[in-house]
């Protein structure tokens, strides 16, 4: 059994071999899946390396579907990739998957439990990191944006994306997929659980999991009412809902095709296309919020400059003013002309 799929440090998935950058470049363009989980170690300790790999190995003809799973915790997320996955594995297709923020620490619960139940999943096709990267904001950490890229650029057809649904991360998760789909349980008792879930404004699919518990009837009704009377999205796509037994794998056909006829629909309308733009739109302001982070905050002028405003400030200067010129300066950089 390989380990390097859910090695969490990274240092340790290639021991003992130490890989030079030529080397890690030639093994990811032979589709040694170690040298995957290696870059994405080191985009994660937030080495240079990682990204200035990713950015020689970037190939712009590659191209994934991208699909985000979000839901509460335990409505079975991992069940439905683990399925999902290996019905695509069977039609030789390539899939990575990244699970961000397993509701249990790595050691315990939940993080073993997606463990033991990805394993199936295990083929050769099928790649596997489960990242702890929520960003300061609350939104998706940088690291999970670019692990992406990197399977991207590795030449996985799909790539499925797993957040657990709180917060900002849901509406963010937004940009980093094609399709959005909602996982929903049915609630005894409560069959509008689904509108207090705040997940309600993003998905492209909404998937009742669970459809062998009490209950499913009433919600899928309640889910269909609200769907039709509200969730028609601005570009006209009516997301459809999809009843599925994670586990058995009842209705995973169902919910592929619903992901296709999705997809359809965007080339229809160009969105795929705006989409992959606005993201590497996306990528590239980071790379400058990245830069201006390690690049200019961390360095001495910039402090020496930052100092000075202060002490102006503290002695009467006009706040603002000193704000509005230190910016000036350190865009302008160490050595304006
Ligand atoms: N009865 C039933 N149980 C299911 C179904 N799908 C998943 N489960 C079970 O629900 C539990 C949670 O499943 P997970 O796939 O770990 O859920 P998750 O959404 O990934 O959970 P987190 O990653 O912790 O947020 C597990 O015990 C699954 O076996 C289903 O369709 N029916
Ligand atoms: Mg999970």
């Amino acid at each position: 059994m390989e380990e390097w799929t859910f090695s969490q440090t990274g240092g340790g998935v290639l021991k003992g071999k130490a890989m030079n950058r030529q080397d890690l470049a030639d093994r990811f363009r032979a589709g040694d899946r170690r040298a995957v989980a290696r870059i994405i170690s080191l985009i994660e300790q937030g080495d240079p390396l990682g990204t200035s790999l990713l950015a020689e190995l970037y190939d712009p003809s590659k191209r994934a579907i991208r699909i985000g799973l979000t839901g509460a915790p335990g409505v079975g997320k991992s069940t439905l990739v683990n399925s999902f996955a290996s019905i695509l594995e069977k039609q030789k297709k390539k899939i990575g998957v990244v699970a961000i923020d397993p509701s249990s620490p790595f050691t315990k619960g939940a993080f073993l439990g997606d463990r033991v139940r990805m394993q199936d999943i295990k083929g050769t096709n099928v790649f596997v990191r489960s990242m702890a990267t929520r960003g300061s904001t609350g939104g998706l950490s940088w690291p999970a944006w670019l692990t992406t890229a990197v399977l991207e650029a590795f030449g996985f057809d799909t790539i499925v994306i797993e957040t657990v649904g709180v917060g900002q991360v849901d509406v963010e998760i937004r940009e980093l997929v094609d399709t959005t789909c909602v996982v929903l349980q049915p609630e005894a008792g409560d069959s509008m659980q689904f509108l207090k879930a705040g997940l309600m404004e993003i998905a492209d699919i909404y998937v009742v999991n669970k459809a062998d518990k009490p209950g499913t009837n009433a919600m899928v009704a309640d889910l269909k009412d609200f769907v039709k009377l509200i969730t028609v999205r601005e570009n006209g796509w009516r997301p459809p809902v999809v009843l599925t037994i994670a586990n058995t794998g009842k209705g995973l056909d169902e919910l592929i095709r619903a992901i296709d006829s999705h997809k359809g629909f965007l080339e229809q309308t160009k969105e795929l296309d705006e989409k992959r733009k606005a993201r590497i739109k996306r990528q590239l302001k980071q790379h400058f919020y990245e830069k201006m982070e390690n690049e200019i905050w961390r360095a001495e002028w910039s402090d020496t400059l930052v100092q000075a405003a202060v002490n102006r400030i503290i002695s009467g200067g006009d706040a603002l003013k000193e704000a509005e010129e230190l910016a000036a300066s350190l865009i302008a950089g160490p050595n304006p002309v």
